[in-house]
């Protein structure tokens, strides 16, 4: 099923620089941006409390049916800390954003994190398991690594996936 615009998923640890770059991914390449987070919180769908990582786990089921009809109709960039349960459909191209463990502590020190959850954290990142799952979770070949330890990566990302969405466009401008 091909869409005239593409829906794209940006995952990776927390503080790897997800919503920073799907805003900037929304505003300049006019896709819209859909923070699974703020989804799961304004919906109040949220199932239980995560010691390990001290943050609410969503429920994945009605964040996937409170989205399925925006998300059939493309033109989405989607960002969150995990991505094995929205259906594999729904993505044309998914990006992991990953860290230097030292970058990612300071970001996630300065944002309040201390800690087991600090800890467990920057282990996520140590073991690439975002990558791992999205690997597992959609065809290997439309997931890609982003590194993002600088502003200078955060621009050279934002300009690689708006070219890629501008050739998305023109590949399926009568679609
Ligand atoms: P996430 O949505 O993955 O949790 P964020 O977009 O909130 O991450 O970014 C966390 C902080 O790190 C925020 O202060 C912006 C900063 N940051 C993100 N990516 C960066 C990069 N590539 N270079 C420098 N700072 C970055």
């Amino acid at each position: 099923m091909k869409r005239r615009l593409p829906n794209i998923l940006i995952t990776g640890t927390p503080g790897t620089g997800k919503s920073t770059l799907s805003s900037e991914i929304g505003e300049q390449c006019s896709l819209e941006w859909i923070n699974v987070g703020e989804v799961a919180k304004s919906g109040n769908f949220v199932e239980d409390y995560d010691e390990n990582f001290d943050c609410h786990i969503i429920d994945e089921d009605q964040v996937v049916s409170e989205l399925e009809d925006k998300m059939l109709e493309g033109g989405k960039i989607v960002d969150y800390h995990g991505c094995d349960f929205f259906p594999e459909n729904w993505f044309d191209i998914v990006f992991v954003l990953t860290t230097d463990n030292t970058i990612l502590y300071d970001r996630l020190v300065r944002r309040g994190y201390n800690g087991k959850k600090l800890e467990n954290n920057i282990q996520c990142e140590i073991f690439q398991t975002l990558y791992d799952e999205a690997k597992g979770a959609y065809n290997p070949s439309i997931v890609f690594k982003l590194k993002s330890n600088t502003p200078e990566d955060m621009e050279s990302n934002i300009e690689e996936i708006c070219r890629w969405v501008e050739a998305y466009k023109s590949n399926n401008a009568n679609g």
